[in-house]
């Protein structure tokens, strides 16, 4: 009530004030005991930003959020996610909407990824001693805790709350947006889910049963993944009965690396060919992870994103395999053990643990508190239906990082669960890789920002955002439940860095 008293006395002063005297004043506003403000600066206009108010401040312990407050406010507010372990605030990504004249906001979910890397900063020590409670912010809570905090200096700033509140994020940012839409229901009315980690411990374990099966003779050098990807193409590539480079539906397509694949004669490895080993590992990594019963505990890799496509700043050609899937030394894979060193098995095995340690017998079930915490895999969504709220959720079915089968299995999940296909989550499964993109013609930001916006409208909003997303003429929809847009632009997709 404390509060609430002190926003409302801000807000009635505030709102008579002029936008620079607004801003100021709420610097070291007393908001809340666990609220620190470090500053509220007024940025004039530049060529690229329009004029606006930029908070800063901490939410106890270590959540540290930016909160930007446009002059000429369009009366919404969105807030964006992060990408990977987080740890910095996502100002780039608070730009497409401040451009268009929202109030957004973001947080680095409770932890400096430049001081504490990858999941070191969830490991209790005595120098880190809010170890424990910063797994919790990066699991849930201090995006919700941020969202809160930002309507109310919303409402302190203009003197009203935004009409409508949106979310908009990717990869860790998806699962964020899922994790909202399940924990919060109350803080957003329409989130834009891209390629979301909802499973990221079973995500993080396939990631390295990946490793352990390569870790030998079985290892699949870059070198031959144009291989594979040939392979797998000719196979695949005209089971949806066009043959145009692009795989529509990864599930309908049979293909066996044992018989699909060129055998090296005398099993001797060669630049054209695969071993023994080679193939079984292949075989492993697209059935999924299984444990010693033979139970597939977590889908494998869909066909597709072994296709070479431009990546990156530079648009070299790679593979979608390469430093994600292929090998046993990469950035992927290293992010992997960070998680199960520090966060996803509990108790935390610590920093000399490293991916051949694990057990798929026994370390599974050690995972199941912190999934509590840091998976958004609840399927129920009828809170947020039944307050109007909407979620676009997307994913590549090249995407080699995040297995686009979780976003699949989870639409189905929550059909079945409320027992109806309104579920309030219009689904796109395309063609691109991980989180499509940045400079590509379809989902960019700004794209998405405007898809957000229109989750909060009236009207035939899945048909509008359809059109938004899919402009090119070669983009098809297909029935029945998952639909399928399909572009040879999506397949040239560059990965967005900032996921
Ligand atoms: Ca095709």
């Amino acid at each position: 009530m404390k509060k609430i008293a002190l926003l409302l006395a801000l807000s009635s002063r505030l709102a008579l004030a002029d936008p620079a005297a607004k801003c100021t004043g709420l610097a070291g506003a007393p908001l809340n005991s666990g609220v620190t403000i470090q500053s509220a600066t007024m940025v004039p206009a530049t060529a690229t930003l329009p004029e606006h108010c930029d908070v800063l401040g901490t939410i106890w312990p270590e959540a540290k959020f930016a909160v930007k407050l446009p002059t000429a406010w369009n009366h919404r507010f969105e807030m964006v996610g992060n990408g990977g372990t987080a740890g910095t605030i996502s100002l780039s990504s608070m730009e497409s909407g401040l451009k268009k004249g929202f109030a957004t906001a973001s947080t680095d979910t409770g932890h400096d990824a430049a001081k504490e890397p990858l999941a070191s900063f969830a490991y209790p020590s005595e120098t880190n001693p809010n170890g424990r409670r910063k797994g919790i912010d990066f699991g849930y809570l201090a995006v919700h805790e941020t969202a809160v905090l930002a309507k109310d200096i919303i409402k302190a700033y203009y003197g009203e709350p935004p009409r409508y509140s949106y979310w908009v994020g990717c990869s860790t940012g998806g699962r964020q947006g899922l994790m909202e839409a399940q924990r919060f229901p109350e803080d957003f009315d329409g989130l834009v889910v891209g390629a979301p980690v909802l499973n990221g411990t079973g995500n993080n374990m396939r990631l390295i049963w990946n490793a352990q099966a390569q870790a030998g003779p079985g290892e699949i050098a870059t070198a031959k993944l144009p291989l594979l990807a040939d392979a797998v193409y000719k196979k695949c590539d005209t089971v949806d009965g066009l043959q145009d480079g692009l795989i529509d539906d990864p599930r309908r397509c049979a293909f066996d690396p044992a018989r699909d694949l060129p055998k090296c004669a005398g099993d001797t490895d060669g630049p054209a060919c695969f071993t023994g080993a080679q193939v079984e590992a292949l075989r492993k990594i697209y059935d999924g992870v299984r444990n010693s019963k033979g139970n597939l505990i977590f889908p494998g890799q869909p066909l597709g994103a072994e296709i070479l496509a431009p990546t990156g700043a530079t648009g070299e050609l790679r593979s979608g395999w390469q430093g994600v899937i292929a090998g046993t030394s990469h950035a992927s894979l290293a992010r992997a053990e960070s998680y199960m060193r520090f966060l996803f098995l509990d108790p935390a095995p610590g920093p000399t643990w490293n991916f051949k340690m694990y057990d798929f017998d026994s370390d599974p079930p050690k995972m199941g508190a912190p999934a509590a915490i840091v998976d958004a895999a609840d399927a129920d969504l009828r809170p947020l239906k039944q307050r109007g709220g909407k979620i676009l959720q997307y994913h590549g079915w090249a995407d080699p990082l995040i297995t686009p089968l979780i976003s699949v299995n989870y639409y189905e999940a929550a059909l079945e669960k409320m027992g109806t296909k309104e579920t309030g989550i219009l689904p796109a499964v395309h063609g691109s890789r991980h989180v499509p993109l940045r400079r590509g013609r379809r989902l960019r930001h700004g794209g998405l920002v405007y898809a957000a916006d229109r989750l909060g409208g009236k009207g035939d909003c899945a048909r509008k955002i359809n059109r938004h997303t899919r402009r090119g003429k070669r983009n098809q929809t297909h029935p029945p439940a998952v639909p399928v847009s399909r572009s040879r632009a999506l397949q040239r997709n560059r990965q967005c860095r900032r996921c």
